[in-house]
């Protein structure tokens, strides 16, 4: 009888085990992502020809629970492949939202097991993840812990007053400049000296939380306070990995940190990357104003601002395609010059060529990664749209070349009919007395 109770009272506890064995309150938490290119505002009358989510550089912040059933939607309502990352799951999501063809749509769902702050990025495949990430498909997720809870919370017994979520990232002029690690900009949520122009309101004793993420796609971060040292600082945002007391969080792109830390005084505190030629002083540099009447906001979000157009930008920023003039120099040569243009990181370089008639212009593709087919390979050609005389290439792959004489004067539009997106020009001039006169 006794032994029966016993029996009894383990399958009550296992039934109770069973039951509770998944998180009580896990919940599902549903999310959009909208794939689609537009031309954003990054500085005063600078505009930038990019990629997005839903029309944000970065794209929406993403904040779930640990324990969370997530389900997100890719809507792909562009005409190229786009497709999603999200380094928040613990599986491989391109399975399931890699290489979304033009007008389709695709769900992933995935349990988020890991607290911390995250990277999601565009995810086409192959070629085209590095490319499209490069353009500006990319935003935060973050997975706030259920278990264990941030040490100074524990300390001061209470949420945040202010959470600053702070995406990283570069802005680049052309294929080649991201090929070679040059930033035109680097940037705090979507445009130059963001929290310089509108410093974040802050109280003295404010207990700050901030998310930094370091999307790059190239640059290694170093995020710092002027005048503050960060009392706790959590490596990749999860609560187990604390460190405590550090001047600067280096983060390698799609590194990430959760900081937290006490206002410890009034003032303006410059929040910056302290690598400052490389990136401070191209665009990442912020302010948190600290004063005891400021506003409480409770939270600044990562996405990027969405500003109407100026009517007649000074800059047109375009990775892929022809910007304006003061980035994509025309680059003329001259009688009897060797004349190449290269494609690499999706783009030809120079965008703009200009050769006197005769000249032998040779197309190179130094994009590495010629596998596969269409927005995921980096294979690349030449197709006029327009000019004076035919102009089409083979497929290249990589370090193949294309010769074409230029027989008559006049302008090629030309793209690369794989990703269209890819846009230049060659000029073709008869040339004067002083060409022809060259040494
Ligand atoms: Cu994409």
């Amino acid at each position: 009888m006794r032994r029966l109770a016993l029996l009894a009272l383990v399958g009550v506890v296992a039934a109770g085990v069973l039951f509770l064995g998944p998180p009580a309150a896990a919940q599902t938490k549903k999310f959009e992502l909208v794939a689609t290119r537009k031309t954003l505002v990054v500085d005063e009358g600078v505009v930038w020809r990019a990629f997005t989510f839903n029309g944000r550089v970065p794209g929406p912040l993403l904040v779930v629970e640990e324990g969370d059933e997530v389900e997100i939607t890719v809507r792909n309502v562009d005409t190229i492949t786009h497709g999603l990352s999200i380094h928040a799951a613990n599986t491989q999501t391109s399975l399931v939202v890699g290489n979304i063809p033009a007008g389709q749509s695709r769900t992933l769902r995935f349990r988020a097991d890991f607290p911390g702050v995250y990277m999601y990025h565009c995810a086409p495949g192959g070629h085209g993840i590095l490319a499209h990430t490069m353009g500006g498909m990319f935003g935060m997720v973050v997975v706030e812990p259920k278990r264990t809870k941030y040490r100074l919370e524990e300390e001061l017994g209470r949420a945040p007053d202010l959470r600053v979520y702070v995406v990283q990232h570069e802005v680049y002029a052309s294929g080649k400049d991201f090929s070679d690690g040059r930033a035109l900009y680097v940037m705090f949520n979507g445009y130059n000296f963001r929290y310089v122009n509108q410093p974040i309101p802050a109280r003295p004793g404010d207990y700050v939380r901030f998310y930094y993420l370091n999307v790059g796609p190239n640059l290694v971060g170093s995020f710092h306070a002027v005048g503050a040292v960060w009392e706790y600082a959590y490596a990749g945002g999860n609560p187990s990995n604390v460190t405590r007391g550090l001047q600067t969080t280096i983060a390698a792109p799609t590194d990430s940190w959760v900081i937290e830390w006490r206002v410890p005084a009034e003032g303006p505190f410059l929040l910056v990357t302290h690598a400052f030629g490389t990136q401070a002083m191209k665009g990442a540099v912020g302010v948190l104003s600290a004063n005891k009447d400021a506003p409480r906001v409770g939270a600044v979000r990562p996405e990027g601002p969405n500003l109407p157009l100026p009517a007649r930008p000074k800059r047109v920023v375009d990775p892929f395609g022809v910007g304006s003039s003061d980035l994509d120099v025309p680059v003329r040569t001259r009688p009897g010059d060797a004349v190449f243009v290269r494609m690499v990181g999706n783009s030809y370089w120079p965008k703009v060529l200009e050769v006197p008639l005769g000249t032998r212009v040779t197309w190179v593709n130094e994009d590495v990664f010629d596998l596969l087919e269409g927005e995921r390979t980096g294979m690349h050609n030449v197709t006029a749209l327009r000019g004076p005389t035919r102009l089409a290439s083979p497929l290249l792959k990589h370090a193949d070349r294309f010769t074409f004489q230029a027989s008559r004067t006049g302008e090629y539009e030309y793209i690369c009919a794989i990703h269209p997106y890819m846009r230049a020009r060659l000029r073709v001039y008869r040339p004067g007395a002083q060409e022809l006169a060259r040494p």
